[in-house]
Order: C-alpha cells, then sequence, then structure tokens
C-alpha cells in the first residue's frame, strides 16, 4: 500500500511538471524513481543535451561548462575589447601559488585566459560584471515546484529536478546545477563547489560574496527567488546545516529516497531567512511538498 501511495504521489507530481510534454515514457510502477529521474534527463536531452550523466559525474559538466564559457567569454571580453592593454593591471590573480618555485606557471588574472582555479578572466576591473578577480558569479535559486522529500530520487534526483528547473527557465549553463541537499554520508559542503566568486539571486541580488560567506550563518538576501525571478515563502528540503554539514539527527528522508513509506522527518530550511534558519530551521515530515535550493556549479 505504501507503493500505491508512492505511485499517487508520483502521478501528481509527474503531471504537475511535465503536464505537455509527451515525453513517450511509460512508467512501471516498481521503477517510479528511476523512471521519474529519466523523464527530467529526457527534458535536458530535448533542449539539445544529449549527453545526460549516469551518475553525479563531472562528464556532465564538461561539455556544458566549455560551450557556455566560451559564449560568456567572448561577450565579455568582446564588451571590454577596445579598452587599453590591462594584461597586468588589477584583478591579481588569487591563487598565491608560489611564485619563484619550478611548477607551471601561476595563472594571470586578467590576461583573458581561463587558466588554474579561474572561472572566468574578463581583464576588467570592474566587480559586478558577473566575473571578478577571476571567479564567476553563481546563480542560486528556489525552487518554483514543490516535491515530497522521500520522492526525490537521492541526491542525483534532486540535482536533477534543479538542472531541469534551470533549463527550463534557460538559465546558463544548467546541467552544473545541484541541490543544496545532504545525505550523512555527503555533505553539500562535499558535493558543492566551494566558489570565490558571489552568490547571486536570478534579480541580480547578492546573497553571498564567496562560499565562505554563504556558508557563515548570515546571507546578504534571502534565497527566496525561484529559477523565474518569482518571489517564494517556503520551506525547503536540505537536511544541511547553514554550514554545509549534514543536520545530524535528522533522518533525510531515507536519503531522500525512502521506499517504506512510514513517517519520517528531515531537516528543512527556511526560504525567507538570512540567518543560519535559512538552511536549518526545523525537520519536516517527508510526505510534505516543499522546495528545493539549487545551486549553479563553478568549474572543479
Ligand atoms: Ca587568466
Ligand atoms: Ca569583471
Amino acid at each position: 500500500m505504501a507503493l500505491a501511495s508512492r505511485s499517487s504521489a508520483f502521478i501528481v507530481w509527474n503531471s504537475n511538471r511535465i503536464n505537455n510534454k509527451s515525453l513517450g515514457l511509460l512508467c512501471v510502477v516498481p521503477l517510479l524513481d528511476a523512471c521519474g529521474v529519466q523523464q527530467i534527463d529526457d527534458i535536458l536531452a530535448e533542449r539539445g543535451v544529449t549527453d545526460c550523466p549516469s551518475s553525479i559525474g563531472e562528464s556532465s559538466v564538461e561539455p556544458d561548462r566549455s560551450t557556455n564559457a566560451d559564449a560568456s567569454t567572448s561577450t565579455s571580453m568582446g564588451a571590454m575589447s577596445g579598452s587599453g592593454t590591462s594584461s597586468t593591471s588589477g584583478e591579481p590573480s588569487s591563487s598565491t601559488s608560489g611564485s619563484d618555485s619550478t611548477g607551471p606557471l601561476p595563472p594571470v588574472c586578467g590576461d583573458g585566459v581561463i587558466e588554474g582555479d579561474e572561472t572566468c578572466d574578463d581583464g576588467n576591473d570592474i566587480p559586478a560584471d558577473g566575473c571578478q578577480e577571476c571567479a564567476r558569479d553563481s546563480i542560486v535559486f528556489v525552487s518554483s515546484e514543490v516535491y515530497q522529500g522521500y520522492a526525490l530520487g537521492g541526491l542525483y534526483g534532486a540535482d536533477q529536478r534543479c538542472r531541469s528547473l534551470a533549463a527550463k527557465a534557460g538559465l546558463d549553463r544548467f546541467l552544473t546545477y545541484k541541490a543544496w541537499l545532504s545525505t550523512p554520508a555527503m555533505s553539500a559542503a562535499d558535493r558543492l563547489v566551494h566558489s570565490r566568486g558571489r552568490y547571486m539571486l536570478v534579480n541580480g541580488l547578492v546573497v553571498a560574496q564567496n562560499w565562505d560567506a554563504l556558508t557563515s550563518g548570515t546571507l546578504e538576501n534571502p534565497i527566496m527567488v525561484d529559477e523565474h525571478s518569482q518571489s517564494q515563502d517556503s520551506a525547503v528540503w536540505t537536511g544541511t546545516l547553514a554550514s554545509g554539514q549534514p543536520a545530524v539527527g535528522s533522518e533525510f528522508c531515507e536519503d531522500w529516497d525512502d521506499d517504506s513509506g512510514l513517517l519520517k522527518f528531515a531537516g528543512t530550511g527556511f526560504s525567507t531567512s538570512v540567518d543560519a534558519t535559512w538552511s536549518f530551521f526545523e525537520q519536516g515530515g517527508c510526505g510534505s511538498e516543499l522546495r528545493l535550493y539549487c545551486v549553479e556549479q563553478q568549474g572543479t
């Protein structure tokens, strides 16, 4: 009976999310989770991405990164191409790797070449143009969709949902997105890239200046804006403390993929908070329909 209830829950979710896509996939009850994730993969494939990951692998990130990185680099470079020879001007490289040792030359921030730990290099001193000190801004949004905590399909399924939402909203580099979500064995801090760049809402407001600020327990603006720039005042599945570590003591909805149908709980945050409760506020029942935080990932 638990399975039957999951089936109906899935169908409701499915009809809400993929209502007129006619993807031609038929879900068989024992394969609900796998099928749900597969359908999200197919949504991504419909948008021209055929290399959907079988795990949270970087192989899916690389092709997407290269194309978008090229695009953003060319536009930003184009915008500043006329302005002087700034090869050694501002924006010094923040990677302080030893200057006089034997290894390869350290990256030079400002030379227009993305290298080393740089995720962009627009060669200018303009901080709020999406590339600051050779670190690119990352978008973070709260999902416009809601999900039952036990039916996310695990961390991978949650990540796929973020990618699907980002793709449908037309966000760049949508395949890179991951959910701010932990299990006891895999923390958000371990899963997500610790960017030197800013974390931004899609409406341009700054959430945090970098990863350390994001995980400091205080945000500049709450992550209450979804991928379509709409406000969402809502509880959010996280299983994660503001530090990025798992919210120990909660049940994580059986790694966000609970087949038991039993009443379980998991850690939630609140989207309007700017203190540590943005990530962990209280535990919520896994049958509740809550949102996800989705975070764009920069290069490894
Ligand atoms: Ca460079
Ligand atoms: Ca810049």
